[in-house]
């Protein structure tokens, strides 16, 4: 599917022109979780732009002050425009780990999660990964609490806060795995959206692990 193609995507478009990822759990040997059949087809690797989601929820890996910045968060900010920026200044900021949540505005998104990932500059130690599984988690609470029903993660910490992506991607995984496990009748969709080809791959290969089906 080429991504210019279709300028926006909604949860039923991901469905409907495959780019939901049914996974395929009889070619992988060893899982690291058993399937669980509610979640089969929850779950959806988009690889582009998150911005482009129109969907009720889009997290932004944002920093402590969330006034905006570089990476996915400046893409964020830039699409949604300067009335986000108006409401996070209330927010008074958030705390690493922690999420927080404001309108969407511009964005075909109707409401952004703002969550701050660890500054790990290569180095990952168990405050590190636990920051991060904060990060999924909390924002996960946050959209349920906010009964939102589909929602999009970017690849949290492993851009500008050099989170190593073949680390973090099995945090991501692991920890929205668990929540869905206790939560799954509150969400309709997860969306994990890759940016870079190579975390498009990292994301293929380890999916099968956490949500095996078939
Ligand atoms: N859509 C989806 N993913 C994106 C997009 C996009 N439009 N743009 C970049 N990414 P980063 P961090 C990917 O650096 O490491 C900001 O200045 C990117 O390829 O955005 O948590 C904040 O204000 C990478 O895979 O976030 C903070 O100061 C992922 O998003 C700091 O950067 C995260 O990279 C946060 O750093």
């Amino acid at each position: 599917v080429s991504l210019e193609e279709v300028p926006v995507w909604t949860a039923k478009s991901l469905v409907d022109r495959g780019v939901h990822l049914c996974v395929q759990g009889d070619s992988v040997k060893a899982t690291k979780f058993k399937r669980n059949e509610a979640l089969d087809k929850k779950i959806s690797l988009f690889s582009g732009d998150i911005t482009k989601l129109e969907i009720d929820g889009i997290v932004n890996a944002a920093n402590k002050t969330l006034l905006g910045g570089g990476g996915v968060d400046g893409a964020i900010h830039r699409t949604a425009g300067p009335l986000l920026r108006s409401e996070c200044a209330e927010l008074r900021g958030c705390e690493t780990g922690e999420a927080k949540i404001t309108g969407g505005y511009g964005l075909p998104a109707k409401y952004v999660i703002h969550t701050v990932g660890p500054i790990a500059m290569g180095e990952v130690g168990e405050e590190e990964r636990s920051r991060l599984r904060d990060c999924y988690r909390h924002s996960l609470q946050k959209a349920t609490d906010t009964k939102l029903r589909t929602v999009a993660f970017p690849c949290i910490s492993t851009g500008i806060y050099g989170y190593p992506p073949e680390q973090a991607v099995h945090v991501a995984l692991e920890t929205v795995r668990k929540y869905l496990d206790e939560h799954h009748e509150k969400l309709d969709r997860v969306i994990f959206c890759v940016f870079l080809p190579t975390d498009k791959e990292l994301y293929l290969k380890n999916l099968p692990l956490y949500f095996p089906s078939g």
